[in-house]
């Protein structure tokens, strides 16, 4: 793949300057470098394939060359303060936007694994890395990080994976157009953005997440809770009722979710 195809692909969509490796360590990486350099809000840094890919908490990313989709965002917001519910939103901007193009364009029941992931008959099929850069206490740009398993390709052998993963390709059965599924994700995000915060964009976020009243377990560094999941809070949060009928609000950070099973 040529930079000249990414271009032709995005042509006429909204965003910032852009910025195409063959290869890369990771797209964040480069992202964030270029944000301190001054890049402006929507510009874009894909690569065709990544040889350090990363996920939340030190995990590892994969993305093989030609067979899947990385990119990433920076975002500028005027902020300080606190950002936490901010930064889940970004997070779910991201999962919202596949899961809308998977839906629109390819008839995939996409769902969203609160917090990143977004699963198709329950298998991960694209993760989310948005990572806050600061200045003082002026957030001074979000990395919005996605990465999509397009063929079959891109799938991480399973012993590396610690969920089961899946690709458009194997989902639809037919051949996909990656830069046209790019295309699609984009325009999603460039259109959901304007709704970030509101109840419309949680109602949308809370409709389309997985294990909806299902018992899951939550797993963080010192946390383990399971419970039935009832939704979101207004921030963002991930709802549980526990078996003790207590409610419990779960935030962001290096949290896992897994579904239990049939009682
Ligand atoms: C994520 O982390 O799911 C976030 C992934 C974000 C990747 C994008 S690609 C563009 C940008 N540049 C980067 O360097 N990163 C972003 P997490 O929830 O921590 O999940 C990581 C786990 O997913 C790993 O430990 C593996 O088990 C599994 N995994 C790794 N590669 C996978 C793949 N291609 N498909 C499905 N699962 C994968």
């Amino acid at each position: 793949m040529e930079e000249s195809h990414l271009v032709a692909a995005l042509a006429g969509l909204p965003l910032g300057p852009l910025r195409f490796f063959k290869t890369i360590s990771s797209t964040n990486d480069e992202a964030a470098r270029w944000a301190e350099q001054g890049a402006p809000d929507l510009a874009l840094v894909f690569a065709d394939e990544q040889k350090a890919g990363r996920g939340r908490a030190g995990r590892r990313w994969f993305t093989s060359a030609s067979a899947a989709l990385a990119f990433s965002l920076v975002l500028r917001f005027d902020r300080s303060g606190d950002s936490s519910g901010l930064m889940a939103g970004i997070s779910a901007l991201g999962s919202l936007a596949v899961s809308d193009a998977l839906i629109q364009h390819y008839a995939l029941a996409a769902q969203i694994k609160w917090p990143n992931d977004v699963l198709v008959n329950r298998k991960k099929l694209a993760g989310v890395l948005a990572e806050a850069h600061w200045q003082g206490d002026r957030l001074s740009a979000v990395i919005l990080g996605i990465g999509v398993n397009v063929t079959r390709q891109a799938v991480p052998p399973l012993e590396s994976s610690i969920y089961p993963a899946t690709s458009v390709q194997e989902e639809t059965d037919q051949p996909v157009e990656r830069l046209e599924l790019l295309r699609h994700i984009l325009s999603a995000l460039l259109l959901r953005r304007g709704s970030l915060g509101t109840e419309e964009f949680l109602y949308a976020w809370e409709e389309r997440l997985a294990f909806r009243g299902e018992w899951v377990q939550i797993s963080g560094q010192d946390t383990q809770l399971d419970g039935r999941l009832a939704g979101l809070g207004r921030d963002g949060a991930l709802r549980l009722i526990t078996q003790a009928g207590q409610e419990v609000a779960v935030y962001t950070g290096d949290v896992r979710l897994r579904p239990l099973g049939p009682e």
